[in-house]
């Protein structure tokens, strides 16, 4: 097993990772900012290092800081969470270097799957079917360029290979906006990502967001854990999550999932990852690899009984997953609100004093968050304060079980979205499920008018 994990996280996320440690036996380092030295983890840790002061560059993402305090504390592995660092295939070299593990897939895999164009030719590669568009990054071939797109179909979407998550791509509706629409986001690309390099799809009117959860350990073995929707979304920050998605192909799904697995298996993939997908008309389409465990994974531990954060610290010790993937059998339905910090019709960030936090419980019921009475919400990071998740046997109870948590949640000091959520859980077409990712958005407008 791991003796001790330096956990280079903040907020709910290393509150988690400091439980599984805890759970396995395994001492935990925390580091934190000095905007954060109150926070709920570093009062529940035995170790604690300030990194720096409150901006991340100069604290959460100050890799040296994180390697410094890897050493002083004599860890022997980093739990990079989600955002930060997660995805920094050089910084996951370093970790390496330094002859600690880095607790996700190897710096030449978290590489491949940064770049959106090497991603995808390997999801290729492996029968994962992908969204229709150029094989290979767009050279300055115009006339070439533009036979792809009329043989694609317009509307198609550039994207920017460095990208992904939302940045970086611009929708182009026929011939004449094309070349313009390169050269800006190639400019864009080259600025932001450092690498102008773009790709063209064709573009989907209206899809779902449906991931699909991976494990994979380093004797390359790899499961499947079900799927999450995605598709609540504002502006690329998801609010509602679930699992099963409603409504889906699940033949279309098992096979999708198998070719994950394998996907998996044939890279070298280790740790949990997460393959996203594009869902219309019953097929799927993939976009993007995430190579960390996501804000949204107790969605699938409740329907699969599995405990994603202990398995990644399991994988990292070298064990071999624990079951096969016949015996992961998914029951019942959850579903997760992201409880944001913010102001629920202008969402702008509300920081500041939480003066009362209560959070729900119960029979079905889970709250992963960090916020305590008296705790003060820095201004320097995501708004997000929390999540709560329900479980029920169908949809319909996991929906049931959620409003009541909802209606018990105290907040007092400071604004949240949990209006937004109550009134979605009672919209009618949210209530039906297969909402697309458009639906918030248009939602929103429709209310402002
Ligand atoms: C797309 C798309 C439609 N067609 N690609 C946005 C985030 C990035 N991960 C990929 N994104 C999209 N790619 C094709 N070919 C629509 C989106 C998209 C989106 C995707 C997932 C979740 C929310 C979204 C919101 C707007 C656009």
């Amino acid at each position: 097993m791991l003796r001790k994990v330096l956990i280079a996280n903040r907020g709910e996320i290393a509150l988690r990772v400091q439980r599984a440690c805890k759970r396995l036996g395994i001492a935990s380092v925390v580091v934190y900012s000095e905007a954060d030295k109150d926070a709920l983890y570093v009062r529940l840790s035995d170790e604690s290092y300030c990194l720096g002061p409150a901006p991340s560059a100069r604290s959460y993402l100050d890799q040296s800081a994180l390697l410094d305090a890897a050493a002083l504390a004599g860890a022997d592995a980093i739990h990079p969470g989600y955002g930060f660092l997660s995805e920094n295939a050089g910084f996951a070299q370093k970790v390496a270097d330094a002859g600690l593990v880095f607790i996700g897939p190897s710096a030449t895999v978290m590489r491949t799957m940064g770049d959106k164009v090497s991603a995808k030719q390997s999801m290729l590669d492996a029968g994962v079917p992908c969204v229709p568009g150029s094989p290979e990054a767009l050279d300055a071939d115009d006339e070439k360029t533009k036979s792809l797109a009329a043989a694609i179909g317009y509307p198609v979407i550039i994207k920017a290979a460095g990208g992904g998550g939302g940045r970086g791509m611009r929708v182009v509706d026929s011939e004449l906006t094309l070349h313009q629409a390169i050269a800006m986001t190639r400019a864009e690309a080259s600025a932001a990502f450092g690498n102008g390099a773009v790709y063209m799809e064709k573009y989907l009117l209206a899809p779902r967001h449906i991931e699909i959860q991976v494990l994979a350990d380093t004797h390359g073995n790899a499961a499947w854990l079900g799927e999450r929707d995605c598709s609540m979304q504002r502006r690329h920050q998801k609010i509602i999550e679930e699992s099963p998605a409603p409504g889906i192909d699940t033949a279309r799904l098992q096979e999708v999932g198998e070719r994950c697995a394998r996907a998996c298996e044939r890279m070298g993939y280790v740790g949990a990852g997460t393959f996203e997908f594009l869902y219309e008309n019953g097929e799927f389409y993939f976009i993007e690899m995430n190579t960390r465990v996501q804000v949204e994974h107790p969605v699938t531990e409740w329907v699969t009984g599995i405990d994603i954060v202990e398995m990644q610290l399991r994988i990292a010790a070298g064990e071999r997953l624990p079951w096969m993937q016949a015996d992961i059998v998914r029951k019942g339905h959850a579903i997760e609100c992201r409880i944001n910090a913010e102001d629920p019709r202008s969402f702008k960030p509300s920081p500041g004093i939480l003066r009362e936090w209560i959070a729900p419980s119960g029979p079905g019921v889970r709250v992963d968050s960090h916020m305590y009475s008296g705790y003060e919400i820095p201004p320097f990071y995501d708004s997000l304060m929390g999540k709560v998740i329900t479980f029920g046997a169908s949809r319909e109870d996991a929906m049931a079980r959620m409003r009541v948590a909802l209606s018990e949640l105290v907040v007092e000091g400071i604004q949240t979205n949990v209006p937004l959520h109550q009134e979605l859980m009672s919209d009618p077409a949210f209530i039906q499920g297969g909402t697309s990712i458009h639906y918030l958005e248009k939602w929103l407008a429709e209310r402002e008018r």
